[in-house]
């Protein structure tokens, strides 16, 4: 097989990527390791920053989003039993999130695909990238007892942290920035109402947690849990009893329980990989970094990775300039370090830390108690979450 842009990987960053080069007539052809129903099944992000909502518009996958999407204008931050609102649009001259699942983010970007008879191979095993640092790189995977062979001009590494993308990059060349949590997440999914008709981030002597959702009967919870910990060792009871723990007396009052339908535990970590290109490879989304989920970036990272990638392969394709393609790494790593920053102080500033009995916790109370008395530092988380400028 021949195409001008292989992409490995069938998440949110393979597909938005193949989706607007399509739409610029460049071909691609996107090789994923897991079927569709497995992709599909992953529940993940939740927030999207506007950058992404506009993308996905100007990429012909937002009707639905736009219809069933829940434009959030704050979220509420609680501490000692107080809830402060983070007025977002107010604080940043009306800029808001988008609350719509990346499961269905996933989805409409399949459809889109489909659609428009994109070329996307499931169940690909052993994928590999070859001659990156030639003219003519290709890829090769297993599939039905044969190998094939897809030659290319680009290869894009969209197959996340554990994928095969970053590793074909040479260690003499790969510089990796890593900082692991001492905690994960464990979250539920509930067809039940949200608490509250905005997000809640809640710090508590007991640990962080927080309060999401995905629509009006479909809520989304996190308890901060022991980085050891195993789901089998919670019940939905003890979830729900661990949550309202660490809620202020109103929401635990409002808190409306039921059975999960789906329960998981998340590691945390801050990840970067520099450079994020090497030869004809350029790594996009998780492929290249990793945040806490605590910002809400993981997700909206990938999709300014795939911005400052697309443009870069329109201008090569449309006007035979490689300086986008050159410039691809530093660009994308300077927003990217910005969310790294912002995504480690929220962590930071919310969960319980083992090493920060006294003092840290001290501080924590007083960093907590300044963002709450003072406008200017809310307009800095503000500006922060909804996402700064691509
Ligand atoms: P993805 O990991 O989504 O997709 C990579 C794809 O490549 C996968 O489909 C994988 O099967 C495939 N692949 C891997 N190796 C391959 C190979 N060798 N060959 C071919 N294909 C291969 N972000 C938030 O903003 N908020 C959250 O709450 C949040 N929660 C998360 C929870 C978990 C458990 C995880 C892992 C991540 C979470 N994230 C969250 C971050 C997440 O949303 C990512 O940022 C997002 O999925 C990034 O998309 P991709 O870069 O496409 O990577
Ligand atoms: C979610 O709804 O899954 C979610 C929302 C905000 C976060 C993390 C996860 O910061």
């Amino acid at each position: 097989m021949q195409t001008q842009v292989a992409i490995i990987g069938g998440g949110p960053s393979g597909l938005l990527l193949s989706q607007i080069l399509h739409l610029r007539g460049i071909q691609s052809v996107i090789v994923e390791q897991k079927s569709r129903a497995y992709v599909l099944g992953r529940i993940r992000a939740g927030v999207l920053e506007q950058g992404l909502v506009d993308m996905l518009r100007a990429a012909g996958v937002g009707d639905r989003m736009d219809r069933e999407g829940l434009p959030h204008e704050g979220f509420d931050i609680a501490h000692k039993g107080k809830r402060q609102r983070i007025d977002m649009a107010g604080l940043t001259g009306g800029k808001s999130v988008m609350v719509y699942g990346q499961t269905e983010v996933t989805l409409d970007l399949y459809d889109a695909r489909d659609q428009m008879d994109g070329i996307i191979v499931d169940e690909a095993e052993d994928v590999t990238p070859h001659d990156l640092n030639t003219d003519n790189p290709y890829i090769t995977y297993e599939k039905g007892g044969e190998t094939h062979r897809i030659d290319c001009d680009f290869v894009a590494g969209c197959d996340g942290f554990h994928g095969v993308s970053r590793k074909a990059i040479p260690a003499t060349i790969l510089r990796e920035y890593e900082k692991v949590y001492p905690f994960g997440w464990l979250g539920v999914l509930s067809e039940t109402p949200p608490v509250s008709h905005e997000l809640i981030y809640n710090h508590s002597d007991r640990g962080f947690a927080l309060c999401s959702m995905r629509n009006d009967n479909l809520s989304r919870y996190y308890v901060q849990c022991a980085i050891q910990e195993e789901v089998s060792n919670w019940s939905d009871d003890r979830f729900w009893e661990e949550l309202k723990s660490r809620l202020p007396a109103d929401a635990a009052r409002d808190l409306v329980m039921g059975p999960s339908i789906e329960k998981s535990i998340a590691p945390l970590r801050s990840f970067v990989a520099e450079p994020l290109s090497y030869g004809r490879l350029f790594l996009a989304g998780d492929a290249g970094h990793i945040v806490p989920p605590t910002g809400a970036k993981g997700l909206n990272l990938a999709a300014s990775d795939i911005h400052y990638l697309s443009e870069a392969f329109i201008r090569f394709y449309e006007e035979g300039s490689d300086t986008g393609l050159k410039n691809y790494s530093e660009t994308a790593l300077k927003r990217i370090w910005k969310a790294m920053r912002f995504s480690w102080w929220m962590t930071t500033l919310l969960h319980k830390f083992p090493e920060n009995e006294g003092f840290g916790d001290r501080i924590q109370d007083t960093e907590l108690e300044y963002l709450f008395s003072s406008k200017a530092a809310q307009t800095a988380l503000a500006e922060n979450y909804v996402g700064l400028p691509y």
